[in-house]
């Protein structure tokens, strides 16, 4: 095992070499770097301290000043120069990324493929800030929308898209004419440090952008509290837990800051009789089995109609008997591990309280590859009599609850009867089905899918869900626009000055 461990230890040196991380940034310090692969222990990094933040801070609000007013068009070239160099480091990255998260190979990859896709749509948008003008009921006047950036924007980010989530926002972000400053998850930092020094390298290149444009705070929780706390901090952009956004939520609003929240989700299937099963049968596999379960967008619900549920469930459970499990750095499986502990102990209290409610059972049990510190387990499929508890809670892990639904409106009714509101998806080749899945009666949440799974969402839509998924929108369509604030503006170019709704004030 300890060769094992020191060989991944050696390739995380070369690999974060390569990418321009100093070997000083990650060889002591108070924070430790584990990879879930192996569990062990990679690297040590040194933790900032709340004076630190408040001078990163501040050295990104100086940056702000400036930056805002360099021409949009021109900032798109820095996140131009930036998808070059994210291009070029692909491979490097994604590996690290499967280090780091344990994400099976073309899942790194397609994490660091996000980043790129990021930020083509950012460069092209930075030609594309619109506001529109307006017709006025004054003559001799024009009305239009300027949009503004806005400021420090403050980044936090969860462990299991240790890279893409902070892209989305910094990508946008600098386009837009803010300066970003990133807590990334304590699990996540190397993956951090590597995105810093590549950013480093676009800035370098670029010429003459202010320093401290971005930087990275690296720390607990504290780290995230001096982002939501400082009034220097304009917007901050959380993606976490359901709990972690009912603190930091009502802290922003208190100050009147700004808030993109991401949170958690509890996403559902409904496949319906006329579904073309075995496209249901991968869609659903790929999106309650892939990464580990460890998705916001991951597929926990599904709701199988009755008329298909004993041909369809069987051939499910095979599919969650037969998949692989296994080491993503040294094998092909398609499900690697847990992130630690914590995350397989949560996972099986849930399976526990499941049974206990009805449940029965396939997989969820630990795969031994003779790591003692890494958790792998194999994806767990529950057929519950009923939606209780747990099935309405969101567990961190690859497990499906199963439920047989006999009528459309009482399966609408059930899907949405949950706190979060991120992703859904229905099966179905029946139009009325589809449309009123969609419809206002229907998925109550920011992302509805038909006839594909819940995960795995394009970046040019805005992605983000409602309730207590928090809802913020990231990524693309006009999710920009939160990144900006916009000005009204009324511009009178005739001679006299007519009050807006007839009012007459008209002095000496
Ligand atoms: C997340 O899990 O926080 O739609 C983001 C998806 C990915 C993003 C997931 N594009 O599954």
């Amino acid at each position: 095992m300890s060769s094992v461990t020191s060989d991944v230890k050696t390739e995380t040196a070369e690999i974060l070499t390569r990418l321009g991380v100093h070997s000083s940034l990650y060889s002591s310090g108070n924070l430790n770097a584990y990879t879930p692969v192996t569990g062990e222990k990679i690297a040590t990094i040194p933790a900032h301290t709340a004076d630190h933040a408040a001078q990163i801070i501040d050295a990104a609000h100086i940056a702000f000043k400036e930056w805002r007013m360099v021409p949009a068009p021109r900032r798109g070239e820095l996140i131009r120069l930036f998808g070059e160099e994210l291009r070029a480091a692909k491979d490097d990255l994604g590996r690290l990324v499967s280090i780091e998260a344990g994400k099976i190979t073309s899942e790194g990859l397609g994490e660091v493929q996000e980043m790129i896709d990021i930020c083509d749509f950012a460069v092209g948008l930075s030609r594309q800030l619109y506001g529109l003008t307006i017709a006025t009921e004054r003559a001799g006047h024009r009305m239009m929308e300027t949009w503004h950036p806005l400021g420090v924007v403050g980044v936090i980010s969860a462990f299991n898209f240790p890279v893409a989530v902070w892209a989305w926002n910094t990508a946008l972000a600098l386009v837009c004419g803010n300066s970003v400053v990133w807590k990334p998850s304590e699990k996540s930092l190397l993956t951090a440090l590597a995105c810093d020094a590549l950013l480093a390298r676009a800035l370098k290149r670029f010429g003459d952008a202010p320093k401290n444009l971005s930087s990275v705070l690296l720390g607990d929780r504290v780290m995230g509290e001096a982002l939501v706390d400082n009034a220097k901090v304009a917007l901050v952009s959380a993606t976490g837990s359901t709990r972690m956004g009912r603190e930091v939520g009502p802290r922003l609003a208190k100050r009147f800051a700004r808030s993109i929240l991401e949170l958690g989700g509890n996403n559902a299937g409904i496949v319906c009789p006329s579904a073309d099963q075995d496209m249901a049968l991968r869609a659903i596999a790929f999106g309650a089995m892939g990464t580990a379960g460890q998705r916001c967008t991951t597929m926990r619900r599904l709701f199988v109609h009755e008329s298909i549920y004993d041909q369809f469930v069987p051939r499910l459970q095979k599919a969650y008997q037969s998949v692989s499990v296994g080491n993503p750095l040294t094998s092909s499986a398609l499900v690697g591990p847990l992130i630690d502990k914590q995350s397989f102990d949560a996972m099986q209290e849930s399976l526990k309280k499941a049974e206990a409610q009805g449940g029965k059972i396939t997989g969820g049990n630990r795969v031994d590859l003779g790591l003692e510190n890494a958790y792998y387990a194999k994806p767990a499929l529950v057929e519950m009599p009923k939606q209780t508890s747990p099935v309405t809670e969101e567990t961190f892990a690859p497990i499906l609850y199963v439920m047989k639904y006999s009528d459309f409106d009482d399966v609408l009714e059930k899907h949405n009867a949950v706190g979060a509101g991120l992703s859904s998806s229905i099966f179905t080749l029946n139009l009325q089905e589809a449309e009123r899945f969609l419809s206002a009666e229907g998925s109550d949440c920011g992302i509805a899918n038909v006839n594909i799974g819940t995960s795995g969402a394009e970046i040019g839509g805005a992605f983000g869900g409602e309730k207590e998924t928090g809802g913020g929108r990231e990524s693309g369509s006009d999710a920009w626009k939160g990144y900006m604030r916009r000005a009204t503006n009324t511009i009178n170019y005739s001679k006299a000055l007519p009050l807006a709704q007839g009012v007459s004030f008209d002095i000496e």
